[in-house]
């Protein structure tokens, strides 16, 4: 028993893992160990020696026993303290965080000012990409030699279909089938062959078309004062005249450089102003082509989106809206104000 327990403890301490362990567990107490095979031999002695025997041979197999489950026990730890150290956790980094949707600051743009002449009492109405040439250009009062017209400027379909160029022609529809007074915005997207850092050959519109008795051009200039000012802050504006082939007086608007409050800079060539919107009083011809009688009048008006929402977000190239870069679209998330 002495010479078992000596080898017993001499291989104990070279196990180091499970396999190892169960090996060593049968040598000694399986079916054919040598404490196994002790028992076995009780068979030949007295009742006296058997009993004597038998309690030095079951404190061996205890022993042993106890000293395999603290082995056990010690190899699980070491396969778990490997684990952490192999698998360990960098607690500095920050968690992960939920991503966010994010409106697009085109469509946040369109959003926020059909809000504020959905205030001032304007309806909101939408029409076709596609248009003829009958609703873009000759319902307008644009002649047909003028410049807009040409193949360079204007993406044709064929020789009278074509990628409407602005979105008066969806005012004229609405004109069309709508008995006046009507005031209305519509925002869409526009086509043109022009393409550079502050022009893309698709880009979105709003007009704005108010008609009524007796309207007056100040009644145009106290609504766009009134939208800028909202949009914008409190800012001074400028009406400069102008000319359309659609509106007649015709103008274009100006706000005070919004990036250096009007003392000059690069964003507003020095002029210390921004040209932001055209506009005009209907032309008489445009009210006639629609089918309203000639006491109706009234004004329209017209601005791109992404000039707005470059200047309101100071973003400075007009690519940025349309390259859906993920780094760019994240800044306008609701989560985009996040603290860490
Ligand atoms: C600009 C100029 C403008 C209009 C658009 C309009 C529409 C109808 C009748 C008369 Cl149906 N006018 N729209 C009028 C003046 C200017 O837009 O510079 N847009 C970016």
């Amino acid at each position: 028993m002495e010479s078992i327990k000596k080898e017993f403890e001499s291989l104990i301490n070279n196990v180091e893992d499970y396999e190892q362990l169960k090996q060593l567990k049968a040598k000694f107490l399986g079916r054919n160990g040598s404490v196994t095979n002790l028992f076995k031999k009780m068979s030949a002695l007295n009742n006296q020696e058997k009993k004597e025997y038998g309690k030095k041979i079951n404190e061996l197999k205890n022993y042993i026993e106890d000293v395999i489950d603290e082995k056990y026990l010690d190899i699980k730890e070491k396969i778990r303290n490997k684990a952490l150290e192999s698998e360990s956790v960098d607690i500095t980094l920050p968690g992960r965080r939920k991503q966010f949707g994010a409106i697009h600051p085109i469509t946040k743009t369109i959003m926020e000012i059909e809000n504020i002449f959905s205030s001032l009492g304007f309806d909101v109405e939408y029409g076709p990409e596609i248009e003829q040439d009958m609703y873009n250009f000759e319902m307008l009062n644009i002649p047909k030699e003028h410049p807009a017209r040409d193949m360079q400027d204007t993406f044709y379909i064929d020789d009278n279909t074509l990628l409407r160029t602005h979105t008066s022609p969806t005012q004229v529809r609405v004109m069309k089938h709508k008995k006046p007074p009507v005031m209305f915005i519509s925002p869409g997207k526009v086509y043109r062959r022009d393409s550079d850092i502050t022009h893309s050959t698709m880009f979105h519109q709003i007009e704005g078309l108010l008609i009524d008795k007796n309207i007056h051009f100040s009644d145009l200039k106290g609504v766009l004062s009134e939208f800028l000012q909202i949009f914008f802050g409190d800012v001074a504006v400028r009406f400069r005249p102008s000319y359309f082939p659609f509106t007649e007086p015709s103008a274009e608007v100006d706000i005070e450089c919004i990036m250096c409050k009007g003392k000059g800079c690069r964003v507003c060539s020095h002029t210390g102003f921004l040209e932001v919107l055209g506009c005009g009083m209907v032309h008489p011809n445009v009210i006639k082509n629609v089918g309203y009688e000639d006491k109706w009048n009234g004004f329209a008006f017209g601005l791109g989106v992404e000039r707005f929402a470059m200047l309101k977000y100071g973003i400075d190239n007009i690519r940025m809206f349309f390259e859906n870069d993920m780094r760019f679209l994240d800044e306008f998330s609701y989560d985009a104000g996040r603290v860490l």
